[in-house]
């Protein structure tokens, strides 16, 4: 019987046309990107895996007025700030596509259960880019269960144009997904999740790539088997390599671990034991990031979805520019100092739908190629 070889990369592509989708890494020259939106945001619902997730007081606020469309004061500075964004990274050249507005507010159902949306503010979560193909994510907030429709027009463009383009296997987001025993661990416990082995589920968030390696951290929205699904599906020319989160409650490793440039990773000290990284990272400069600086506002402190770490959720531009917020002054010199050219842009109310600039986005395309870097 003949070998059946199955071929990846550019080469996939239908003959005479090249992918508008073409992205394998976190650092190669930023040139077309997807950037969430904030129209029609609505609170999100609070179900357990959404509220574990959420810092005490933001988590208290969300119980209470879930559903309900998030007020003029908190949409306003966001939108200024995203504004201001897609200006920023238009004014170097990078082709920003945006989400279609969604009224979230509108109640969607399964056979098992029913909803309110979310928003569109992070595509970084609901779609993975590896090459040439853009995959779907299976998500596991029920309240983004069909966050990626607001992108569609978007990925039809991209299919059309020659990109592949799948959907994992949608989950069924019933209650044997989650553990009913779950609580956030106490310091000194053990990480657990609240995620069971149902179904393959996972936050394209919670990988990073750098060409052939993708690294991942388990979290409270990607199981083992959700990570196992994408290794299936990449097949042998890509390798998968877990790396243990301390964060009692993970969601996402972009506040965790970053790579900035061949040989280059960021690590959150709070998080990442250096002693336990994946061995085929020893040769590479780990950069500590340095304590956030602090956010005294209490509206901004009240309502952030995220965790403090978010000066690490930056976004390069190519391997020396990076986008960082100017509050995360300690973060910017850090970056100075490690031969980095910071690029600064207001961002800190974005936290309140879920992210800073790495969370906002999803890089496209970049320039480079499918290699091996270990
Ligand atoms: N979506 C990234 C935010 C993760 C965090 O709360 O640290």
């Amino acid at each position: 019987m003949d070998m059946v070889t199955r071929v990846r990369g550019p080469d996939a592509v239908p003959s005479g046309q090249v992918s508008p989708v073409s992205s394998h890494d976190e650092w190669g020259m930023l040139e077309e990107v997807i950037v969430g939106r904030l129209e029609g945001a609505v609170i999100p619902s609070d179900h357990p895996v959404v509220t574990c997730n959420i810092p005490g007081m933001a988590a208290r606020a969300q119980a209470l007025f879930a559903g309900f469309r998030y007020p003029k004061i908190m949409i306003e500075p966001a939108q200024r700030e995203i504004d201001g964004f897609v200006a920023l990274l238009q004014s170097l050249g990078i082709i920003v596509r945006r989400p279609d507005a969604v009224d979230h507010r509108k109640r969607f159902s399964t056979p098992e259960w029913s909803s309110r949306g979310f928003c569109n503010s992070c595509p970084r979560d609901s779609m993975l880019v590896i090459g040439d193909e853009i995959i779907e994510t299976p998500m596991v907030w029920p309240c983004r269960y069909f966050e990626t429709h607001s992108y569609r027009p978007i990925l039809k463009d991209y299919f059309q144009r020659g990109a592949r383009w799948t959907s994992a296997p949608r989950p069924q987001l019933t209650d044997e997904l989650f553990d009913p025993e779950f609580r956030v661990p106490k310091k000194g416990e053990p990480i657990s999740y609240i995620l069971t082995e149902f179904e393959p589920v996972f936050d394209a968030a919670d990988f990073f790539r750098c060409g052939r390696d993708l690294f991942v951290t388990r979290s409270n929205v990607t199981n083992a088997s959700g990570i196992e699904w994408l290794r299936r599906h990449l097949g042998d020319g890509y390798r998968i390599h877990e790396i243990k989160s301390c964060c009692p409650n993970p969601m996402h490793i972009d506040t965790t671990i970053l790579p900035l440039g061949p040989g280059k990773i960021l690590i959150n000290p709070e998080y990442i034991d250096v002693d336990h990284l994946p061995a085929i990272l020893k040769g590479w400069d780990i950069l500590v990031a340095p304590e956030p600086d602090p956010i005294t506002d209490p509206m901004l402190r009240i309502t952030s979805l995220c965790g403090k770490w978010l000066n690490m959720n930056v976004l390069m531009v190519d391997e020396k520019r990076v986008i960082v917020d100017p509050h995360h002054i300690a973060m910017t010199r850090a970056l100075e100092n490690w031969g980095f050219e910071p690029i600064l842009c207001e961002f800190l109310h974005y936290a309140a739908f879920g992210g800073g600039f790495h969370c906002a986005t999803l890089d496209v395309r970049r320039r480079g190629t499918l290699k091996s870097y270990f």
